[in-house]
């Protein structure tokens, strides 16, 4: 990877600026300095290593060399589009699920920010915001997809399984052409964010539908039922024991054990 060839192939994308690193602590560290600063909307940070690349609740994400896709999108939301910032996670899963469905995979979505093929975690995404008083200015989308075996940590760093890109298409895999169509897939979902059919896409690749799951809140908490679905703003639908309607909106989910 370098800027030059970067930049030339994602050229016909109306994208703000590209800013390209070999290595980085974490693009959407840099996104979000560069998103306070003078970031045009649709800004771009890619990495080609990420030596502190982060997950949500301060968790470590491995970028290793040459092995990965690590980048940040940089959004300047929209008067229509700021009701619908919650499901803006969605947009950058449904675009990896895409990317990876025209390549003959079948990705699905473990809400909120995993997307996995064969039951295991091929990328994660990692939305964070700044802020303007009481308003969100910037939001920035951090994705992280796992190209070659070498991407993939070894399993006692992992909380779920993992897999890479390589395990299903061989080694032969352009990772810039993936993002290009990630890229391209998020530009083309963002005018549809608001609509019901957003959503009803974004369900019909949730992983575990239908199934009893248990959903760890991050607090020690954990929350068992059946997922139905999403909540209009992305939130996770689920039912009691006693069919009774339980609303997530953070958590890690897993199959419930013994279900
Ligand atoms: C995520 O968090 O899955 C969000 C990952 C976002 C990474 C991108 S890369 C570009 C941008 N810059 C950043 O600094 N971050 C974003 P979470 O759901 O909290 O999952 C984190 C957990 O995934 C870790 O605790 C590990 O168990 C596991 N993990 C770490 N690296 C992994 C990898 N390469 N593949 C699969 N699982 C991994």
């Amino acid at each position: 990877m370098n800027q030059v060839e970067l930049k030339k192939m994602l050229s016909k994308l109306p994208l703000g600026d590209v800013r390209y690193f070999d290595w980085i602590g974490s693009t959407n560290t840099e996104a979000l300095a560069w998103a306070t600063s003078d970031a045009k909307d649709l800004s771009l940070v890619i990495a080609d290593e990420q030596t502190a690349g982060r997950g949500r609740l301060d968790r470590k994400w491995f970028t290793p060399k040459g092995a990965a896709l690590a980048f940040s999108l940089i959004l300047r939301p929209r008067v229509e589009e700021k009701p619908f910032l919650t499901r803006m996670v969605g947009l950058a899963a449904l675009a990896i699920a895409d990317s990876l469905r025209t390549r003959g995979l079948i990705a699905q979505i473990k809400w909120p920010n995993d997307v996995l093929l064969n039951g295991r975690k091929v990328a994660g995404i990692l939305v964070e915001s700044v802020w303007s008083g009481e308003e969100v200015d910037c939001l920035v989308i951090g994705t992280g997809i796992n190209i070659l075996k070498s991407a993939v940590p070894s399993v006692e760093l992992l909380q779920f399984p993992a897999t890479s890109l390589e395990e299903s298409l061989g080694p032969d895999v352009q990772r810039e052409e993936i993002m290009h169509d990630i890229l391209a897939g998020m530009i083309a979902l963002r005018p549809h964010i608001g609509t019901d059919s957003f959503i009803a896409s974004w369900e019909k690749v949730l992983a575990f539908r239908g199934k009893q799951v248990q959903v760890e809140e991050g607090n020690g908490n954990a929350i068992t039922g059946k997922l139905l679905g999403l909540e209009s703003d992305g939130s996770l639908r689920l039912s009691d024991e006693q069919g009774r309607s339980i609303t997530v909106r953070f958590g890690d989910v897993r199959l419930r054990p013994h279900s």
